[in-house]
């Protein structure tokens, strides 16, 4: 059996200390299911939910062939976002307290009404009441951020930190996502840059994969859940003094900047 409570409390302590941890799966090698990985992030969630943080909306991880291949691991999964995890676009973003932070650049969905069950893409987009340029900061809990198992990401809230929205927000009537140029600069150097169809073949299939992974949890998506879809490109590790923009076709820019 799992101690589902105490590594979820493992995790939340390295979370709050800034400190990075042994992976679970060192640990826990046998036996450790994907399910058991969901329990720990719904406890890890309840903690911060203890902590007066409120959960707005969830994440979508490697839903692009480039996440999958900088991390080796190989199918979607999704975390929790709560609203302490937000940084103001335009904002300066201070690295204190955080583990060994990159940036990715990713699309978000505002999602209009509660999504149950097995959903179409079709009926996923006409939920939405708007998308968005937006940015994820991750920071692993885990030591060196790397050679984790897929259940070691998903106990760690999918190593979400914290997320940028673009100030930009458009209907679903007003644009297609379909194929969009994405760059991520660092400093006004381009850094990455991928076609919204990076992700998931089309942004909105990581939202439809959303809702089958949490059905198959017996969960659905609430009414006014912001989603990000999962990033189009690797990931960019974060320094002091940093200045990151992403700029999205007709979705326009959003950018932070790193302070000490
Ligand atoms: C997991 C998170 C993946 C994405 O957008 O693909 C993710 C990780 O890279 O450690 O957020
Ligand atoms: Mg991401």
């Amino acid at each position: 059996m799992i101690p589902v409570q105490e590594l979820a409390e493992y995790l939340d302590t390295a979370l709050l200390d800034g400190r990075e941890v042994d992976r679970i799966s060192n640990r826990y090698a046998a036996g450790f299911t994907l399910q058991d990985a969901y329990a720990i992030q719904d406890v890890g969630v309840q903690l911060r939910m203890q902590r007066g943080e409120r959960v707005v909306g969830y994440k979508m991880g490697f839903t692009s062939e480039a996440k999958r291949l900088q991390m080796g691991l190989g199918s979607p999964i999704y975390g929790v976002l709560t609203d302490r995890m937000a940084v103001e676009e335009g904002s300066t973003f201070s690295l204190r307290g955080t583990i060994h932070p990159k940036i990715e650049p990713e699309i978000v969905f505002y999602v209009g009404r509660e999504l149950r069950g097995s959903v179409s893409a079709q009926e996923a987009w006409d939920a939405c009441t708007g998308v968005g340029a937006a940015m994820e900061i991750l920071d692993s809990r885990f030591v060196g951020f790397k050679y984790f198992s897929l259940e070691d990401v998903v106990a760690d809230n999918a190593s979400s930190s914290r997320y940028i929205l673009g100030r930009t927000i458009l209907t679903p009537q007003e644009v297609s996502i379909s194929d969009l140029e994405m760059v991520m600069s660092i400093d006004c150097q381009p850094a990455q840059s991928a076609r919204s169809s990076a992700i998931s073949g089309h942004p909105i299939n990581s939202l439809v994969q959303l809702c089958a992974l949490m059905h198959e949890r017996g969960l659905s998506l609430p009414t006014g859940s912001i989603v990000l879809a999962g990033a189009a490109t690797q990931a960019v590790a974060l320094e002091a003094g940093m200045r990151v923009e992403l700029a999205v076709e007709k979705l326009g820019h959003l950018g932070v900047t790193v302070g000490a």
